[in-house]
């Protein structure tokens, strides 16, 4: 899995948001701070909630309250100015606040089986890429893309943002994925509120290395 199962230890993440230009003037690294903040909301609102004895909903919901009082048991203090900035500041939209300012989700890549997000079901573009790297290129050309530990696979709709993905395994590949065809085959494709393509899997004839031809089925 991902680096957003890493997150730091340290307490105090408070007042650098509530007085970023104190932050500044003594050198404290913001952007630090919020990552460090985005990789512990990660990893209790997508994988492990019961590390910090929070419950989310079917839909993926904490109460904020709940949230930043089971952090500050595990010797993390949050606040709800620090998480709004985080969520808000966060370039994959990986968040969202509800309406009433009372509850936060992780809006997709969630392994945790408490949630079900219930998905719009969406027609896909033609094409959709996947980025990994080339250490599980045999394993994905012999059994497509699957999962892993998460619910969906993950695609996007810029090369990009697949090969940045691609990059936090190793050395980078580009997959293109016939999304169109296959939905027309019948496999649903869902969108998350933050753009990300999901779908329960891609078999590998529907897949493509860089610009080579579609990979013949093992069958
Ligand atoms: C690979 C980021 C061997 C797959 C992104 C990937 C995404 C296989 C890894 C989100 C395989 C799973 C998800 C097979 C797939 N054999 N390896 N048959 N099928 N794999 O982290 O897509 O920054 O669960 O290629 O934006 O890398 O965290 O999925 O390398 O939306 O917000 O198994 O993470 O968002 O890894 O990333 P992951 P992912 P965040």
């Amino acid at each position: 899995m991902d680096g957003d199962q890493i997150f730091c230890h340290k307490a105090g993440w408070g007042w650098g948001s509530v007085f970023p230009h104190l932050a500044r003037k003594h050198g404290f690294d913001m952007n630090k701070q919020y990552t460090d903040v985005s990789k512990f909301l990660s990893y209790v609102l997508r994988h492990e909630p019961q590390a910090i004895g929070l419950k989310l909903d079917s839909e993926g919901w904490a109460e904020m309250a709940l949230l930043i009082a089971g952090a500050q048991k595990a010797g993390h203090t949050l606040d709800v100015g620090l998480i709004r900035n985080v969520v808000e500041t966060s370039d994959k939209k990986r968040f969202s606040i509800s309406q009433d300012g009372l509850s936060i989700r992780a809006v997709q890549g969630h392994s945790t089986a408490s949630v079900a997000i219930a998905f719009a079901e969406k027609q896909p573009p033609e094409i959709l890429y996947h980025g990994t790297a080339t250490r599980f290129l045999d394993s994905i050309l012999h059994e497509g893309l699957k999962p892993g530990e998460r619910q969906y696979v993950h695609l996007s709709a810029e090369t990009a943002t697949a090969v940045a993905v691609g990059l936090r395994y190793g050395k980078p590949v580009l997959l293109k994925v016939e999304a169109l065809q296959m939905h027309q085959q019948g496999f649903r494709f869902f969108q998350a509120e933050n753009g990300v393509w999901l779908v329960e899997k891609v078999p590998v004839e529907y897949l493509c290395v860089g610009d080579q031809a579609p990979v013949q089925a093992d069958v």
